[in-house]
C-alpha cells in the first residue's frame, strides 16, 4: 500500500488524498509536520515540504508531480482530460490554485486565522485577513466565475485535476471561516459546494473540520 506523508490542513496533502480517493486507491497516511523535518524525510523531499508519496521503493515530492505519476500508474478514472488543450487548461487551473490562490488563502487568510493562533500562539492580524478577503480574493473569484459554465466543472464538463487543485484551496478558506458570496459569485458558490460534496472531498472535510475549522 502506498504512503502519503503529510498532515491535514495542507491544501497540497489534501490534493493528493482527494486524487487517490477519486481513483479508489487505498493508502497509509504518515502525519509528517513540515517543520524541522528529519534528514531521512529530506531525502524524500529535498525542499522539506509535504506531501511526499512513497510507492514501494519509489518516492516523490510535490503534489502536482505525485498526481501526474499516479495518473500514469492508475489511468482510470481519468483525472486529466485527453484533449490537448483541455489537458493544458486543467493544468492551468491546478497552477492557478497552487501559485495564485495559495498566497492569499493559505499564507494570509488560513495562516492568520488558523495556523498562527493554533501552532505558533500568534494572534490573528485582522488587517491582513481583511485586505485578503476584501481586496485580494474578489478579483480571483471574478476570474473563476468567468471561467465556469453551468456544468459543474472548470474544463470540458468533466471533473479533473483542475477542480481538485481549486477545490482544495476552498477547503482552507472554509476552515478559516470564509466562503463564497452566492449573490456576487453564484456559479462559483454552486461549483465549490458541488466539489466539496463529492465523497472524496467530503470525507476529508469531515475529518479535518473538528480540528481546524467549523464543524462541517
Ligand atoms: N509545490 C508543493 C508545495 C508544498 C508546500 O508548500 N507544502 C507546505 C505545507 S502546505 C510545506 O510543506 N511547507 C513547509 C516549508 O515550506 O518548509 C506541492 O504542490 O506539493
Amino acid at each position: 500500500m502506498p504512503t502519503v506523508f503529510g498532515v491535514n490542513a495542507s491544501p497540497f496533502v489534501r490534493k493528493v488524498r482527494v486524487f487517490l480517493a477519486e481513483k479508489g486507491i487505498p493508502y497509509d497516511l504518515d502525519p509528517v509536520i513540515p517543520f524541522n523535518v528529519s534528514a531521512e524525510f529530506k531525502q524524500m523531499s529535498p525542499l522539506g515540504k509535504i506531501p511526499v508519496y512513497r510507492d514501494g521503493d519509489r518516492t516523490l515530492a510535490d503534489s502536482s508531480i505525485i498526481c501526474a505519476y499516479v495518473e500514469r500508474v492508475h489511468p482510470q478514472p481519468a483525472l486529466y482530460p485527453s484533449d490537448p488543450y483541455e489537458y493544458a487548461r486543467a493544468l492551468w487551473f491546478e497552477e492557478y490554485a497552487d501559485g495564485g490562490l495559495t498566497p492569499v488563502i493559505g499564507q494570509r487568510i488560513f495562516f492568520q486565522k488558523v495556523v498562527g493562533p493554533m501552532f505558533f500562539k500568534q494572534p490573528t492580524d485582522d488587517a491582513v485577513v481583511k485586505k485578503a478577503v476584501e481586496e485580494e480574493l474578489p478579483p480571483m473569484f471574478d476570474y473563476l466565475e468567468s471561467q465556469l459554465g453551468d456544468n459543474g466543472a472548470l474544463v470540458g464538463g468533466k471533473f479533473s485535476i483542475g477542480d481538485i487543485g481549486i477545490g482544495t484551496q476552498f477547503v482552507n478558506l472554509r476552515h478559516a471561516g470564509f466562503g463564497v458570496d452566492a449573490k456576487r459569485w453564484p456559479k462559483l458558490a454552486r461549483y465549490v459546494a458541488a466539489v466539496h460534496a463529492r465523497p472524496s472531498f467530503k470525507a476529508l472535510i469531515d475529518e479535518e473540520a473538528p480540528a481546524f475549522g467549523k464543524p462541517a
